[in-house]
């Protein structure tokens, strides 16, 4: 599947080393930074649903000013349809170039034939998308998710210590960092026989939903030793909700999270959460890079991997102080 692209298709790995500014993301707004490359590039962002969206975000319209790319950024509202009407509204307004972080993985190729028949290129960031058609889009920059999971089961296979029940707190239904970030730990802890995922469920990855899927879970299931949060917003949900029943978080129940986020490292120095897989939120300088050259008609790899790290408790006490976002 497109999304599975590995080295054979020209993988980089890159570390993404960015300062992020300020961004509104607004429902429709374009960046005042001019454009002395005179190139506009349409956005459409997946929504505000995360600190670590709001750090995309940021990045992204930071390093469009900084590259001087003229930005019509879009935000989603975590919803296809509104994506899908920004590009064609992209297409409409002949912008050099299309970004976006598709929120689900599927239902795409209609209208990234549109913007083929438009010939505007396509970057894919953050997300992939599922596809048969590689043509629909000139590159993919971000993650490998899959990775991400396997780093999250490597720990608790580590470090579980015993028989464990963990509840999964899954990302958006549909999306492929849910997808894949399930995928990667299911195939972890395959051959660890005391880990057991009793129950696993979206809380679409936000705050609100994680708390209220662990709310649920800590009333329908009577052991829990470890919350897998597919993100860190769903994990500080998870907390409250823990805390809440009377429990202690990093200690009666256990939380690995994804992102890396300034509030999930907080959490995680204080010993709430227990270990933190990072996704670099921080892609807006490379986005900027790979838009120069695909307008410019330069060959570009086809799947650009961001390179991430992983913190424990005593690494994010080490890391806070300096971290970005
Ligand atoms: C991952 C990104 C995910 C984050 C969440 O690259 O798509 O979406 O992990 C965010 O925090 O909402």
């Amino acid at each position: 599947m497109l999304k599975k692209i590995t080295a054979a298709a020209g993988v980089v790995l890159l570390s993404v080393l960015t300062a992020c500014g300020s961004g509104d993301g607004g429902a429709s707004s374009t960046n005042s930074g001019g454009s002395k490359d005179g190139i506009t590039m349409g956005f459409a962002q997946v929504g505000a649903e995360s600190g670590w969206r709001t750090a995309n975000t940021k990045s992204i319209q930071d390093e469009a000013k900084a590259a001087g790319i003229d930005l019509k950024f879009s935000d989603g509202q975590q919803k296809q349809e509104n994506q899908i009407k920004a590009i064609r509204s992209f297409i409409q307004q002949k912008v050099d170039v299309i970004a976006f972080s598709p929120v689900v993985e599927t239902g795409w190729d209609a209208v990234l034939e549109e913007a083929k028949a438009a010939n505007i290129p396509v970057i894919l960031t953050d997300r992939a998308i599922d596809s048969d058609d590689e043509s629909l889009y000139a590159t993919f920059l971000g993650s490998d998710f899959v990775e991400e999971g396997r780093k999250a089961g490597k720990w608790l296979a580590e470090n579980a210590g015993g028989p464990v029940n963990v509840v999964e707190l899954q990302g958006t239904t549909g999306s492929a960092p849910a997808n894949d970030r399930k995928k990667g730990f299911a195939e972890t802890i395959a051959s660890k026989p005391d880990i057991k995922v009793v129950a696993s469920q979206t809380g679409d990855f936000t705050r609100s939903g994680g708390k209220q899927v662990m709310e649920a879970f800590l009333k329908s299931v009577p052991k829990i030793d470890v919350v897998y949060a597919h993100n860190d917003d769903m994990g500080l949900g998870a907390i409250e909700a823990i805390k809440a029943a009377g429990k202690v978080p990093g200690k009666d129940i256990r939380i690995i999270t994804v992102d890396a986020v300034k509030d999930g490292m907080t959490a995680l120095a204080a010993g709430e959460i227990n270990y933190i897989v990072e996704c670099s939120p921080l892609l807006g300088k490379q986005l900027m890079e790979l838009a120069k050259k695909v307008v410019a008609g330069e060959q570009v790899p086809k799947r650009v991997v961001t390179e991430e790290t992983t913190f424990t408790q005593e690494q994010a006490k080490a890391a806070l102080p300096t971290r970005q976002y």
